[in-house]
């Protein structure tokens, strides 16, 4: 077992990794032998940073997060985190194993992982520490590396979920609740009944705010009488983009349901594109009949009333707008609830000292933006995503435009429990972003790859991948009708993206040098396809 050999200084522990040191404080009744941090890895499912009230969008002003905002005023808060594949599966294999998609198989939703690749739970749990997961597991292969779990099924349920666990032979066993309280209490199960002797990684993966966005009961009320702002690129028209924008189907105008999306269950059946009405009434009947007539008394004269208002045109899409938005802010809601569970619990419990709390999701999401609902484009909303971290010794209160990656998760983790990463692993150890209170070290990535490979799909973006180096991006499209293009675009003149610069001579050589640096990732990184 690797452990840090740096010794004990006065009153001081020093967690020693990797050439970081923090000062920590050691909890008054635990004067014992040098121990490594404990690590709690909270991730939601599609959660936006647009909807975290510490990052100060104007969508979350009327929906805060009071209890993630408390991780971001006793840590550091990064603007600048994103993803190498926007999508569950491919995102949390990258979590997993600290490799881009084409280098673990994970390309897509569906099958691929290479689950001979060993993940950094298996290290951890070799290392020493006490492994737990539960929640959205979501991958193509059965949970390995853990001492403790309780998956969902696939995507999970929002009512009454079923869970697989380390106690249930394979089997999925239904439980009373809703799905984030749930996993907030296995979290909570595995905390108590861990032993105190070893340090321990704890994944807390939440189902929420993923589609279709099923609050809890006591909130199927919370935000009614909000009137959310819309974005202003929604009405983006993709008169400078390329074919992708332009065919895609996660339009809230065109491709979000009436029933499956926007709960409007009086309704038959449909004619859009997507076509999902069954799935609404399969996660309501889910519900006992106590708490379906709670649900129908809430959903049922607003839609009456909707019905009735006949709305149309302009009109029609604020409404659809404003549903979406209340009934994913209402899920979200509970993943903050949840967040400040296990704060409480840590902090009673003597362990906020010597635990990293993190919070992020697998990947950004459309509020709205381009008229869109979903992820998977290279473009900010997706590409990024929220990530707030808690270190023992670090001060609060701190932000940091540091270019950080998913891929970075699985080194940090490592360099924390003092295990030297694998070579293989394409990312870097967080720490010494930390150590520098979030400012970017000087030796540090310059420049981001990112590839999205899921087509055809349900919403059917076209195949990308592309390179950032924070100021720039280029963005190469493949695999649809009208051919091969690239999007460029300056982020700091147009950060919303909506002038694409290809075509503009006045950037032609900062367009060859991203051109060349992604060349250079192609080739580094034996990516086969683009
Ligand atoms: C489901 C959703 C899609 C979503 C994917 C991927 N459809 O298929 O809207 O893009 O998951 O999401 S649904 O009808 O089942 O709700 S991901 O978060 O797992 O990547
Ligand atoms: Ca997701």
């Amino acid at each position: 077992m690797n452990r840090p050999s740096i010794p004990l200084s006065g009153g001081l522990l020093l967690a020693a990794v990797q050439g970081v040191i923090l000062p920590l404080q050691v909890p008054a009744q635990d004067k014992k032998a040098p121990r490594r941090l404990n690590i709690i890895h909270i991730m939601s499912d599609d959660h936006s940073y647009q909807a975290i009230s510490a990052y100060g969008h104007p969508l979350s002003a009327s929906a805060p997060t009071p209890n993630m905002d408390r991780i971001a005023a006793e840590g550091i808060r990064f603007d600048r985190a994103y993803v190498e594949n926007s999508l569950s599966t491919p995102s949390r294999a990258c979590l997993m194993t600290g490799l881009y998609s084409h280098q673990n198989g994970q390309r897509t939703l569906g099958k691929g992982i290479d689950s001979t690749v060993t993940f950094v739970s298996e290290l951890l749990q070799q290392g020493g520490y006490q492994t737990a997961m539960v929640g959205k597991w979501h991958m193509q292969c059965e949970p390995k590396g853990f001492d403790y779990f309780y998956v969902l099924r696939g995507q999970g349920e929002y009512y009454n979920p079923v869970f697989k666990s380390h106690l249930s032979s394979g089997k999925y066993e239904r439980e009373e609740g809703y799905v984030t309280s749930l996993v907030t209490s296995h979290a909570i199960d595995f905390l108590e009944n861990r032993d105190p002797d070893k340090p321990f990684c704890l994944y807390v993966h939440h189902k929420a705010p993923h589609r279709n966005w099923m609050p809890d009961l006591p909130y199927l009320d919370l935000y009614e009488d909000v009137e959310f702002p819309l974005p202003e690129t929604f009405g983006d028209d993709y008169s400078t983009k390329g074919e992708a924008a332009k065919v895609q189907r996660m339009s809230i105008d065109q491709d979000m349901t009436l029933v499956y999306d926007l709960k409007v269950g009086e309704l038959e059946e449909e004619p859009t594109r997507g076509g999902h009405a069954a799935g609404l009434e399969r996660g309501l009947s889910r519900l006992d009949p106590e708490s379906r007539a709670k649900w129908d008394a809430a959903y049922g004269p607003r839609n009456r009333a909707f019905l009735e208002s006949n709305l149309q045109g302009e009109d029609l899409l604020n409404w659809k707008f404003q549903r979406y938005v209340r009934d994913y802010l209402r899920s979200i809601r509970s993943v903050d609830d949840s967040v400040g569970e296990i704060l409480e619990y840590l902090d009673s419990h003597g362990l906020a000292e010597n635990t990293i709390v993190v919070y992020t999701s697998d990947q950004g999401f459309y509020m709205g933006e381009h008229g869109w609902f979903d992820k998977r484009f290279m473009y900010e909303e997706s590409f990024r995503t929220p990530l707030i971290i808690r270190y023992p010794g670090c001060p609060g209160g701190l932000v940091s435009d540091a270019f950080v990656q998913n891929l970075d998760f699985a080194p940090t983790y490592l360099a924390v429990a003092g295990i030297k990463a694998p070579e293989e692993m394409s990312g870097r150890s967080l720490l010494p972003v930390i150590k520098k209170k979030g400012r970017q070290p000087l030796c540090w990535r310059k420049y981001m790859y990112y590839h999205y490979y899921d087509l055809p799909s349900e919403h059917n973006v076209l195949k990308h991948d592309g390179v950032s180096d924070k100021r720039y991006k280029l963005i190469h499209f493949y695999g649809g009708e009208e051919g091969d293009y690239s999007e460029f675009y300056d982020l700091r003149k147009d950060p919303d993206e909506m002038h694409n610069c290809i075509a503009d001579p006045r950037y032609r050589r900062r367009i060859t040098r991203l051109q060349r640096r992604l060349d250079k990732f192609r080739k580094e990184l034996g990516v086969d396809e683009w």
